[in-house]
């Protein structure tokens, strides 16, 4: 009896001692995170604020490097989801557009003219939407964890003022992603072409194409006024959202506590990254855009009447996609957007 009762003691004073160094064996001693753009971006700065809280929060436990240019995956940031989902990430930053050929519910944020405002934005990734497309992507084998910005995506070009769907005519577009986006610069009657940000600027600047779509505080801190892209239109046709994810082997090897610190460094670091993109669109005076006048680029603005005509010449292309991304998720998303606080 004593013999038995000593072994117990013993077994369960190993199994004590076992669990309590577990995870000094099993953390790796650097977390690689994924990010399309570096800290002199909204996006990289949220990405860089993540680390450091994480780092703080755990006492260096969980210490993570940076990876900006989606390096990992040779600045094909389309490859990005299954690097992360094979282990080749162990985390990331990223963007819905990215994505969305691996995860085909995230196209819809990029539905033309879907989210008219950032409350509209907010109604989706804050509401049941975000939770459902979380769902999906545990589904697909990663673990998210909190919503950031890249922003609403404005259309630059070097050749004239866009203010109707004919001036989009022959002109070369540079676009990223999804085949969602070839459809709607089809319609358009733009002639869209898929490269990667990285080739992207190179393109820009040699004029081998004459336009792209992205955020203005993506263009500021790009300086893409010096890449020929002199007339910029504020149409707010898409928005993406950022998504804070976490690779689902990664995540099951640190402890509980330690989960729900990477969690809400997320939470907190995506709250925080969301008014950086939209810091000087949200002001009254929108100092962004005054700046953008500032360096002399050309910036219009449409009438409503204006803006539908490009909501017209989409219509087919969202009505398409609706059934491809799922009619019962976009419509919950129209609902959420119509009834959202403004
Ligand atoms: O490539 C782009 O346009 C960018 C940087 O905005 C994304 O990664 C979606």
């Amino acid at each position: 009896m004593k013999t038995r009762n000593f072994l117990k003691g013993a077994l369960a004073a190993i199994a004590l001692a076992a669990a309590t160094v577990a995870p000094a064996q099993t953390y790796k001693s650097e977390y690689k995170m994924s990010l399309v753009l570096g800290t002199a971006f909204p996006w990289g700065k949220g990405g860089e604020l993540w680390a450091e809280k994480v780092r703080e929060r755990t006492q260096g436990r969980i210490n993570i490097k940076l990876y900006p240019g989606t390096s990992l995956v040779q600045g094909d940031q389309t490859r990005e989801f299954s690097a992360l989902r094979q282990g080749v990430i162990d985390m990331a930053v990223g963007s819905t557009i990215n994505w969305s050929p691996q995860v085909r519910e995230l196209n819809l944020f990029s539905l033309p003219f879907l989210m008219p405002d950032f409350a509209a934005i907010d109604s989706l990734t804050q509401g049941d939407v975000g939770k459902q497309l979380f769902g999906t992507l545990e589904k697909a084998g990663v673990v998210p964890l909190a919503w950031g910005e890249n922003g609403y995506r404005e259309i630059s070009n070097s050749k004239h003022a866009i203010k109707s769907p004919a001036d989009l005519k022959g002109l070369k577009i540079r676009v990223v992603g999804s085949p969602l986006f070839l459809d709607t610069f089809t319609a358009l009657g733009a002639n869209p072409t898929q490269m990667s940000w990285a080739d992207a600027q190179p393109a820009l600047a040699s004029g081998a194409v004459d336009g792209q779509e992205n955020p203005l505080a993506l263009y500021q801190a790009a300086k893409l006024h010096t890449m020929a892209q002199k007339h910029l239109t504020l149409w707010g046709y898409i928005a993406d959202p950022l998504i804070f994810v976490v690779n689902r082997d990664v995540w099951n090897s640190w402890t509980p506590a330690d989960r729900e610190i990477v969690r809400q460094a997320a939470i907190d670091a995506g709250r925080e990254e969301i008014a950086i993109a939209r810091k000087g669109l949200v002001e009254a005076d929108r100092p962004l855009v005054k700046e953008l006048t500032g360096l002399g680029v050309t910036v219009t603005e449409l009438s409503p009447a204006e803006r539908d005509a490009f909501v017209k010449a989409t219509r087919p292309v969202y009505d398409k996609w609706k059934a491809t991304i799922g009619a019962d998720l976009v419509n919950t998303a129209e609902k959420a957007i119509a009834s959202r606080k403004k």
